[in-house]
């Protein structure tokens, strides 16, 4: 009797331990697909000389993001017809889903953009603020992330 409870325990332990981790695995390869769905594509309107639009590009890759690029003659323009409001100007615009996105965003602000999903035009980060993404140096300054929203307005998203 004691023998066979201990045999019992050696074979059906690891069974059950090498068949729950198999159902984990079998979870996570069917939740990883959609994990990486759930980021939209993000397309970047741009000057064909930006360099710093790449380089903001590029931030959004490594956090996840698939990103295609747009060059563009005229990149207020492009803005203009996007309809970010000109006053929240960068080098580049983007559009991430229903929502645009104005210059050097960090990555993560938009990913609580879309977890939040409230009703706006965006985010903005007017001008080129040295230290945000894509814009990394020897110097950089406090910037804030802005919520543009639909009436034109902007209100404080994110301070970095
Ligand atoms: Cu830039």
């Amino acid at each position: 009797m004691k023998t066979s409870k201990a045999s019992f325990a050696k074979t059906y332990l690891p069974t059950r331990i090498v068949l729950r981790s198999l159902a984990i695995c079998v979870a996570l390869a069917a939740a990883w697909p959609s994990m990486a769905q759930s980021l939209p594509v993000v397309d970047v309107y741009k000057s064909p000389q930006c360099g710093c639009c790449k380089a903001w590009a590029e931030h959004l890759q490594k956090n996840g993001f698939t990103v295609i690029l747009h060059d563009v003659d005229d990149v207020p323009a492009a803005r203009k017809k996007l309809g970010m409001p000109n006053r929240f100007g960068s080098c580049h615009t983007a559009k991430v889903g229903q929502y645009l996105v104005e210059g050097h965003v960090p990555a993560a602000d938009i990913k609580k953009l879309l977890k939040k999903h409230p009703e706006a035009i965006g985010l903005a980060v007017p001008s080129m603020p040295p230290g945000s993404p894509g814009m990394e140096g020897e110097r950089s300054i406090p910037y804030d992330t802005l919520l543009v929203t639909q009436d034109g307005k902007a209100k404080v998203f994110a301070h970095h």
